[in-house]
């Protein structure tokens, strides 16, 4: 019996694997670009992954957790493939069945995915077929311990390269298409029936180092479960809102953006940001009422919570005495800062919720909310032990200087922002290292659903100093000291600052 090389053998299980990814990502781009059997493993990675390992990934690499996940499936993904190949020198049975498996954890994760239908199984079958069939074709060319030519198996493998980087190519083309970028250009700037007031000049302290007031587009932080933004067309978009109501309804895009609209100037804040992180942004979001949208389909009494899923399966369940209350403003909104949503923001529409936590209340790409109880429904972060109820907590955060920052001894300038989304910041008071809170000076308030700046110069002697900020909002309650993490319903504690003075 003759057994293949082992650079060539390992090289057999590396190829099958390219082809395999490749034909699976061209037929996915042929359904749906969520049915790349890669995609979906990783989708399904994220929703498996424990709490504590997910809060992990998102402390320690921010908003590269993602990219840091398709990486990490990469090089074990080739390193099972090389794997693979060199059990396979002798017979190419080891290496078969370790490349079906592949292609059917890729079949198992695209058929769990909520947002994919049968259909999309013909993604990880053809990732199945084209990496069985390349490895057992190469399998069959290798160069053996006998046999010095290796010609064939050079020209076998260029092919499949080649094939592979075709059928990827074509895949990425055809995805192209399908992006809803051309949607959302073909939209032009949204104008507001009823303008958010104007943003005074003074409604932040950018020049003395706090964040500007409104965050561009481009800036606003983002969250989500998503590995591949959801590409929905304005076009195919619509909205069922049914369950406990009256009259189920459907909007259309037209029928939302043919409205007159409403802007509101609105600070969005994660519940996984940590003290003095920066999960919190403001825009001018524009779009309609959601109680209008709930009066139109008569909510019956005893309802709860609307329970809001998004083009992808994601779910999030929202108090509906939130989504009524006028004084809130809950929208359905699809523009931010007069443009169209971002894709990642939401396109065609997503929910804005002020004062509660993003993960009950800011569903993107939203396609259908059920108004329903607590007990019928659980949202997708309620099943993994957040809270039900999530209104945000009164917070404070020092921005400059900067920790550990070193600056010249005598008055130093401290600046940050504060924010209690629905009842409004009243004070902000610094204490540094062990004297006496003192206040700051605020911005003007734009409205309670704002974030607000603040700064204040005190005198410093040179040394290393701590700086603690703490705020107060209009019901009177003073931020506590108590540190709390995120989980279940968002972090407490004082944001400090340690910087040099010399
Ligand atoms: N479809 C979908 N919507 C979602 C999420 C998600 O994972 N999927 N995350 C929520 C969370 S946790 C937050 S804080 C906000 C963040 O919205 P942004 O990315 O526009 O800042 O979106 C919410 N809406
Ligand atoms: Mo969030």
């Amino acid at each position: 019996m003759t057994t293949t090389r082992r650079p060539a053998a390992a090289l057999c299980g590396v190829l099958a694997l390219l082809a395999a990814l490749a034909a699976g990502q061209l037929v996915a781009a042929l359904i749906n670009g969520n049915a790349s059997p890669y995609l979906a493993v990783g989708n399904s990675a994220i929703d498996l992954t424990p709490l504590p390992v997910k809060d992990f990934a998102v402390r320690t690499f921010g908003t590269y957790d993602k990219a840091v996940l398709l990486g990490g499936m990469a090089v074990l993904l080739l390193l099972v493939a090389a794997a693979a190949g060199l059990l396979s020198r002798r017979s190419p049975w080891p290496g078969v069945v370790i490349v079906a498996g592949f292609g059917l954890v890729g079949g198992v994760a695209v058929y769990s995915r909520p947002d994919l239908t049968v259909v999309a199984l013909l993604a990880p079958l053809a990732s199945l077929v084209a990496g069985v069939a390349v490895f057992l074709l190469l399998h069959r060319i290798a160069p053996r311990s006998t046999d010095a030519s290796r010609r064939t198996f050079l020209l076998g493998s260029v092919g499949a390269v080649a094939g592979a980087g075709v059928l990827g190519g074509a895949g990425q083309l055809l995805s192209g298409t399908r992006d809803a970028s051309a949607s959302r250009n073909a939209i032009g700037p949204l104008v507001p029936a009823v303008a958010a007031p104007p943003i005074p000049a003074d409604a932040d302290f950018a020049k003395l180092g706090t964040p500007p007031f409104r965050t561009s587009n481009a800036q606003f932080y983002r969250v989500d479960t998503a590995l591949s933004v959801p590409q929905v067309r304005a076009e195919d978009w619509s909205l069922r809102i049914h369950g406990m109501v009256e009259r189920e309804m459907r909007y259309r895009y037209r029928d939302i953006r043919d409205r007159p609209l409403v802007e509101r100037t609105v600070t969005m804040t994660c519940v996984s940001n940590e003290v003095g992180g920066d999960y919190v942004s403001t825009s001018d979001f524009i779009g309609v009422d959601l109680a209008d949208l709930l009066a139109e389909a008569g909510v019956r009494p005893g309802a709860e919570q609307l329970f809001c899923t998004s083009v992808d399966g994601w779910t999030s369940g929202t108090p509906v005495a939130a989504a009524l209350d006028r004084s809130r403003g809950a929208m359905l909104a699809i523009g931010m800062n007069r443009e169209p949503l971002p894709l990642e923001h939401g396109f065609p529409a997503r929910l804005v919720t002020p004062g509660l936590y993003g993960y009950v209340s800011a569903t993107k790409w939203v396609v259908d909310i059920e108004v329903t109880t607590w007990k019928a429904r659980q949202a997708y972060w309620l099943r993994r032990g957040w809270g039900e109820q999530a209104p945000i907590k009164t917070q404070s955060r020092i921005d400059s200087p900067r920790g550990f920052a070193t600056v010249p001894a005598g008055a130093v300038r401290i600046s940050g922002v504060a924010w209690a989304q629905h009842r409004g910041i009243e004070a902000v008071e610094i204490r540094v290292d062990n004297g006496a809170w003192q206040p700051a000076t605020l911005s003007a308030e734009v409205n309670v659903h704002t974030w607000r700046m603040w700064w204040t110069q005190i005198a410093v002697k040179p040394g290393t100093h701590q700086v603690f900020v703490r705020a107060t909002d209009k019901t009177g309650y003073v931020q506590t000291a108590a540190r709390a993490g995120t989980v279940p319903d968002g972090a407490t504690g004082w944001h400090s600052t340690t910087f040099i003075a010399t």
